[in-house]
């Protein structure tokens, strides 16, 4: 990021204004910026001055939703365009030459916005709620745009898709992110895949679709809808048509981006040559011809690196057949990886285009019982020019995928400032505001994926790592423990209870509440577990034998119930249970709980 803050040179620090430079936080980070310390208050009234462009209208829509007091006569300015327009003429040269790129400039007495296309201009009237948002608004100027051109989400999971109020929020939360892609492809919607692909929606589904398409569209989202027909399709006339007809049908839904997907298959489906005569026809026959449709997605079936016999030439195939306007997905080293560059040195060549990342985090439909609500790391912040898109296929659990989406909006508009961290803190205040420090203690502990098929960990519990290590060490030595680490850890579970009761009586965001229900319950029961077992370990080096025993027969009823509450809770899920700090907290307190088991027995 190149940043420049003017008047901390200028005016040295005796003038502190009320913004300070290093605090200024916005999602995505802009590319650059040059702030001033000094703000101005929101004007109350202000005139717009754009052309008549019917592509503004997004961006115009958004400005007067939030910033009221559009009045053709105050004297401030919002001059709003997009490079061509009159109204901008001034600021062309600061426009960036990039795709979705906009310069945002705020003075005492004006604003502008000059963006490159009608994308650009909504994200620059995006960055301006966000500063909105703060005590002042900043005099400040930017210069923007995204390192990925399509960024986003496939909702492309197995187990139940998410809900349509779920979606509304997801598109609106894309809006504000600056994520322009949606793929609809949620395995368990029998319209998308076998049964009845071939068949159009029912009234209901279809009056649905046609408003999340809407809302898309108010977002700036380019929504597509992904077919999978590949398990039964048969190679012929009868079946191309089946598949245009229901192309049509959404089109006529007003559905203007579309994907065929071929993963998971067997059988004649996974053939590569009929799969790239397939989607041809489909690009010359309906995409391209439509004139207003973003460019067609293929997922292939080889689509990671584990899974991908390069000698049987599948890849090649798609490669060398494919129109070159067809995007290929591909979900790296493995279903589930980490995307770095060597990643794309593989595949690039391969399929003869840049990949389409389909990135298979926070997804859990292969470990249900955990939730994936940790930082977004570990993928590389050298491949801005080797991926043509990067989307997420998230948990089936809408609201809490949104602390990922919102990590995975920030790294893949701009990487180089990209900081996994803050953008995890973040994202946690922009979901539950009134309760970030509860539900900060409880993402915490609910990172890990546990042991799986794909050998994909997240750290857990890193807070209080450390403390539960020194203790375990010590007892492993025959020490005292370290009073200082089991206060930590004691404290830590006392938080836990009430991050647990702070959530599970709150009303802040009750569909977030309600995905992570289960997990809370059990959350609960894990801090009183702790703090019981610590409590018996230190009455019993106290000798004070009485309450040792107390403390230690609490413990012992709290870990039963931790053992029934994963037996009880999420049970129709495929990993049934619903598991909690389980990578470092739990296995520690296990270890404890048996010491103080032994000490208990001897005592006796
Ligand atoms: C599926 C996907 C699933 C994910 C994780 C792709 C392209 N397809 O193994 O629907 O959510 O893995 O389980 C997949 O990733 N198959």
């Amino acid at each position: 990021m190149k940043k420049n803050i003017l008047s901390a040179i200028m005016l040295g620090l005796l003038c502190i204004g009320p913004l300070q430079a290093q605090e200024l936080f916005l999602n995505p980070m802009p590319q650059e910026y040059t702030i001033n310390q000094d703000g101005i208050n929101t004007p109350a009234q202000y005139r717009v001055l754009a052309d008549d462009n019917d592509a503004l209208s997004p961006a115009i829509g958004l400005l007067e939703r939030v910033m009221p007091g559009e009045n053709e006569e105050a004297s401030f300015r919002v001059c709003i365009g997009i490079k061509g327009d009159k109204n901008i003429k001034k600021y062309a040269r600061h426009i960036p030459a990039k795709a979705e790129g906009y310069y945002l400039k705020i003075d005492k007495g004006s604003i502008t916005i000059a963006a490159n296309d009608a994308r650009g201009a909504y994200y620059g009237v995006q960055t301006l709620a966000q500063l909105l948002a703060l005590p002042q608004l900043p005099l400040i100027e930017i210069t923007d745009y995204p390192d990925i051109p399509y960024r986003g989400v496939v909702e492309g999971f197995y187990g139940t898709p998410w809900s349509h109020e779920a979606r509304l929020s997801q598109l609106d939360f894309y809006g504000r992110n600056k994520m322009n892609t949606y793929i609809y492809g949620p395995k368990d919607d029998p319209y998308h895949r076998t049964p009845h692909w071939r068949k159009p929606y029912p009234e209901k589904e279809a009056a649905q679709l046609r408003e999340l398409v809407e809302r898309a569209k108010a977002n700036n989202v380019i929504f597509y809808w992904a077919i999978h027909p590949g398990q039964d399709i048969r190679w012929n006339e009868e079946d191309r048509t089946n598949l245009m007809n229901k192309f049509e049908s959404m089109y006529r839904l007003g559905v203007r981006g579309f994907a065929v997907f071929f993963d998971d298959i067997s059988g004649e489906g996974t053939k590569a040559d009929k799969q790239a005569e397939l989607l041809n026809y489909l690009d010359d026959n309906f995409v391209r011809p439509k004139g207003d449709v973003a460019p067609l997605i293929l997922c292939p079936t080889e689509y990671n690196k584990a899974w991908a016999n390069v000698k049987g030439g599948y890849l090649t195939t798609l490669g060398s057949k494919l129109n070159a306007g067809i995007q290929v997905m591909w979900t790296g080293n493995d279903v589930v990886a980490s995307i770095d560059h060597p990643t794309f040195e593989f595949i690039n060549p391969l399929i003869q285009r840049k990949a389409y990342i389909w990135w298979n985090y926070p997804v859990t439909d292969y470990v249900q019982d955990h939730l994936l609500m940790g930082p977004v790391y570990g993928n590389g912040t050298d491949i801005k020019d080797d991926a043509i898109a990067f989307v997420s296929n998230p948990m089936e659990h809408a609201e809490a995928s949104k602390i990922a989406l919102y990590g995975i909006a920030a790294y893949t508009w701009n990487m180089d400032d990209y900081d996994p961290h803050q953008a995890w803190e973040e994202s946690i205040r922009d979901l539950m505001p009134a309760n970030a420090p509860y539900l900060r203690t409880f993402a915490l502990h609910n990172t890990d994926l546990g042991p799986n098929r794909y050998d994909f960990r997240r750290e857990e519990s890193e807070n209080i790592r450390p403390a539960l290590e020194a203790i375990l060490n010590s007892y492993k030595h025959g020490e005292a423990p370290d009073q200082e680490a089991l206060s930590q850890v004691e404290e830590e579970c006392r938080a836990i209870c009430l991050a647990s009761d702070k959530l599970l009586t709150s009303d802040e965001n009750p569909m977030l509440i309600e995905e992570i229900a289960p997990w809370l319950i059990r959350f609960k029961v894990l801090g009183l577990f702790g703090q019981e077992v610590l409590n018996a370990l230190q009455r019993q080096a106290l000798g004070q034998t009485k309450e040792a025993d107390v403390a230690y027969q609490k413990a012992r009823v709290l870990r039963s119930t931790l053992q029934w509450t994963d037996k009880l809770l999420n049970p129709q899920a495929q990993q049934p249970g619903a598991e909690c700090g389980s990578k470092v907290l739990l296995p520690t307190l296990e270890v404890l709980f048996e010491i103080a088991a032994s000490r208990q027995e001897k005592a006796e």
